[in-house]
């Protein structure tokens, strides 16, 4: 099922720039010659400005000198920054959500719930304000006590990726902040309204609020900005949003000069579908998290592991369900898939179906590219479903786009084992009405991800939790639960109240 009613480019450009406009943006600062495509129509939206590679020195400069000024500001004072940002975003979330479908095709339901993932990151991050709490300890010596405390790390490096152009940085951004660290985006080149937008935002609450400049800036451009903020001794902590290969040029960079990384890598994602499961349930969670963002999350799902005594119903009615989704303009109501981010994202699509083919798969949905009359620039595709003998090279490789593949299994511990074995380790969900088959699936022997959910989807997962996933996915955990500690440093301090000076150990050094 496809929807044909697109705008045209020069509607989009104009809608694009009056939300960005309205949040703060001035248009003639970001227009320039760099091309911008709308994956809408596949069309340039204006041209915008792009910073060279040889700012970012003077850029890190700035969020140095802010640092040293932001940091003395109690924790608490910078969360009220960060508690008017959250304002301002509930405020502007409509302007930013239309910004998030023009520059990356989300249907509107999907960039209204990224905006809303900011505002709440932002609640998160205002009560962390008043938690940054260290432990205290005994010490083994008489009069003297141990504790921990945290500081902030210094200027913070975020590297964001298209698909969440937004909600990532702002995870970072929130928690960085409140823990009186500064902040560089270097947004997707997809994206550069939507970062400008939303940092405009930030400025707004930071200058309100009296806060030094340069506490929040943005550096837009090509992956040479991204590898000068790598390799650039001044930026204590990287946190990198992309896929694995990406990861694994800039870990290895940014520790060689003992830095600290956070990385947010790919995943492939698979639920596991036991002969207990609702499947009404599972049918509902498959679908939003395979098909939805028309499969381009790094949570989305990749793989279904079914038993055999329900994969062929399961298959059957997800076949089904994936006839009746709406594909097309993700702004225009009833749309549920929007499309690929650009040709490149088809081919790898393309390609990855036809290896699925030549491994014995077979596409029992979708597949197709459609609508390439009315935008033959654009990349829409109807969602594919593919059944696989065996989970060769191409399911266990990440293709970044709507394209499910249904595997089975006999024991529970043969569908684990093919969970984990992929180099992924992001999400992961099993769909059971059996506590016992739950309860091994979460356990040391079940799921060898970060995410690991019962009777829900892959994707979609709360800003509360800490996100992230191990392996190829690169192990770093942002967004709630403790990850703040990524963005401090940590001091062990051991206080002598005794007059004494006993040393650990029973080490006698008496001259
Ligand atoms: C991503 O795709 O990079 O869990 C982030 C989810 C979203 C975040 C995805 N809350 O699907």
């Amino acid at each position: 099922m496809s929807r044909i009613d697109l705008p045209g480019p020069e509607i989009l450009g104009r809608q694009g720039l009056a939300a960005a406009a309205a949040c703060g943006v001035d248009p003639a600062t970001v227009a320039g010659e760099q091309s911008h495509l709308s994956p809408i129509n596949g069309r340039d939206l204006g041209g915008v400005t792009w910073s060279d590679a040889t700012t970012v020195d003077d850029v890190v400069t700035r969020a140095e000198a802010a640092f040293r000024e932001w940091r003395r500001i109690p924790a608490p004072g910078r969360g009220a920054v960060i508690k008017r940002f959250g304002e301002l975003l509930t405020e502007h979330k409509a302007d930013l959500a239309t910004l998030i479908s023009i520059e990356v095709g989300k249907i509107t339901s999907e960039a209204l719930g990224e905006v809303q993932e900011m505002i709440d990151i932002c609640d998160f991050a205002v009560g962390l304000s008043r938690q940054l709490y260290g432990t205290t300890s005994v010490s083994e010596r008489p009069g003297h006590r141990l504790m921990e405390t945290w500081h902030p790390l210094g200027v913070v490096g975020v590297i964001s990726a298209f698909n969440f152009p937004v909600a990532v940085w702002s995870w970072n951004t929130a928690i960085a902040l409140v823990c009186g660290d500064t902040v560089i985006w270097k947004p997707s080149e997809q994206a550069p309204l939507c970062a400008w937008a939303s940092a405009a935002l930030l400025d707004r609450a930071l200058t309100e609020s009296g806060a030094p400049a340069n506490v929040s800036q943005v550096v837009v451009g090509g992956p040479e900005i991204g590898a000068a903020l790598v390799d650039h001794p001044g930026v204590a902590l990287i946190s990198a949003t992309g896929s694995s290969r990406m990861g694994k040029a800039v870990g290895p960079r940014v520790a060689d000069r003992f830095g600290r990384s956070l990385l947010e890598l790919g995943g492939n994602n698979a639920a596991i579908i036991t002969p207990s499961a609702d499947l009404d349930l599972a049918l509902r969670g498959i679908v939003f998290s395979a098909a939805g963002t028309a499969g381009q999350r790094c949570t989305t799902m990749r793989r279904v592991i079914a038993h055999t005594s329900v994969a062929q119903q399961l298959t059957e009615r997800l076949v089904e369900a994936y006839a009746r989704l709406p594909v097309g303009n993700p702004i225009a109501p009833g749309t549920l898939v929007g499309p690929l981010v650009h040709g490149k994202a088809y081919d790898a699509m393309a390609a990855a179906l036809a290896q699925a083919a030549t491994d014995g798969g077979k596409t029992v949905a979708g597949g197709g590219r459609v609508l390439t009359d009315a935008a033959p620039d654009a990349f829409y595709v109807e969602p594919a479903i593919v059944t696989m003998p065996t989970q060769s090279g191409i399911v266990r490789t990440e293709t970044f786009g709507p394209l499910l593949y249904i595997l089975t299994y006999d024991d529970l511990e043969q569908a684990i084992a093919l969970n984990n074995d992929v180099p992924q380790g992001l999400s992961s969900s099993i769909f059971t009405r059996d506590q016992a088959e739950a309860e091994f699936f979460v356990s040391a022997e079940g799921s060898d991800c970060g995410i690991v959910n019962v009777n829900i989807g892959t994707s979609g997962a709360e800003i509360g939790g800490a996100f992230g996933g191990e392996k190829a996915t690169g192990g770093g955990r942002e967004s709630g639960s403790d990850s703040w500690r990524a963005y401090m440093r940590r001091a062990t301090n051991t206080i002598n109240y005794s007059g004494e000076l006993p040393l650990a150990q029973g080490v006698d050094f008496t001259v």
